[in-house]
């Protein structure tokens, strides 16, 4: 057999790719600090047979229509909003993407950003180097506790369920709302299952796990925010475009809501002029969720694996359909 080509969206490691050399003969962007532009990507992938990308590159309707000779698209994410799934299905074309692997990983920084909004660590960090720590006083960069309070996960998927059990070893109260409800998690960490509403003016933390998908565009928007309690702080890990972003930077900027930490943008990358950057009550981190190096090495050859499997063994081992 010939073999496959497969087109790879980001210069990832030569030692991650070495072993599947002798099956695969790979092109892949060499640029480390940018993405493949799109008319590179296109003419790059008619020589191919599989892909692996980046959750910023759009495998939309017109890629995978130009490039319907593809095999399988493995998406270096678990989520797989940026890729047409209809178009895909029509074209036959197998299309994997990254779950488990980042799970624990997503929890940690999900929780690392609802304690950083919350005691206010950023803030008490530029205090020190702007040389402004004067004196003590009794509310100097008093933050809220989380001990105690109140909980609310949107999407209890397995990320989900991980921020639930850090949750639940900090003594937090846990609500969550879901397309479905999950007796094991009720009855493993008493997490409470509440309708959307419910979950908004009760939590104390509310924190975004859902994935994008026509019915969470935009879920967290005006009404949303003056619902939640005005202490509430709003947490964002899974898409930017599940706000509406002006309507949380209003929410944030008039005292709707106390604070937010968002590691997700509607359009990424994000510039300093964002309006978010502006108010000290917002923590706004690069899209890292999953990036801890020993994440990221699994997330890529989970999709070396998958893009192995489907050619030389019994399918991909996590594919999306
Ligand atoms: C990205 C993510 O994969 O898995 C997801 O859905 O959003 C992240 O883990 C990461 O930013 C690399 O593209």
């Amino acid at each position: 057999m010939k073999k496959p080509i497969i087109y790879i969206t980001r210069k990832l490691p030569e030692s991650l790719l070495q072993s599947y050399k002798e099956y695969f003969e790979f092109h892949m962007w060499k640029e480390e600090e940018s993405s493949v532009p799109r008319e590179i990507l296109l003419k790059e992938s008619k020589m191919a047979d599989g892909l692996l990308c980046m959750v910023s590159d759009a495998i939309d309707a017109h890629y995978l229509t130009q490039n319907s000779q593809l095999k399988i698209v493995a998406n270096n994410a678990v989520g797989y909003d940026n890729i047409d799934l209809q178009t895909a299905k029509k074209n036959e074309i197998t299309v994997t993407n990254t779950p488990d692997v980042l799970t624990e990983t997503t929890a940690d920084l999900t929780f690392a950003l609802l304690m950083a909004t919350s005691r206010r660590l950023i803030e008490a960090n530029q205090v020190i180097r702007d040389n402004q720590w004067k004196n003590w006083s009794p509310y100097f960069l008093a933050g809220t506790d989380i001990y105690n309070k109140t909980i609310g996960i949107v999407g209890m998927g397995r990320i989900g369920t991980a921020v639930a059990r850090r949750a639940k070893g900090f003594g937090m109260r846990i609500l969550y709302h879901n397309r479905r409800k999950n007796p094991e998690i009720e009855k493993e960490l008493q997490a409470t299952y509440v309708d959307f509403r419910t979950l908004l003016t009760e939590s104390d933390f509310v924190v975004s796990l859902v994935p994008l998908t026509k019915e969470t565009k935009h879920l967290f928007n005006k009404n949303a925010f003056h619902q939640m309690k005005q202490e509430a702080i709003f947490i964002n890990v899974s898409r930017g475009a599940v706000v509406q972003e002006d309507d949380l930077f209003e929410a944030l900027n008039k005292g709707v809501i106390r604070a937010a930490g968002l590691d997700v943008f509607e359009t990424e990358p994000i510039t300093a002029d964002h309006p978010y950057v502006s108010l000290d009550n917002v923590i706004c981190l690069p899209h890292i969720g999953s990036a801890s190096e020993e994440t990221r090495t699994k997330m890529i050859q989970l999709c070396l694996d998958n893009i192995y499997q489907y050619f030389y063994g019994d399918g991909p081992i996590t594919p999306v359909f």
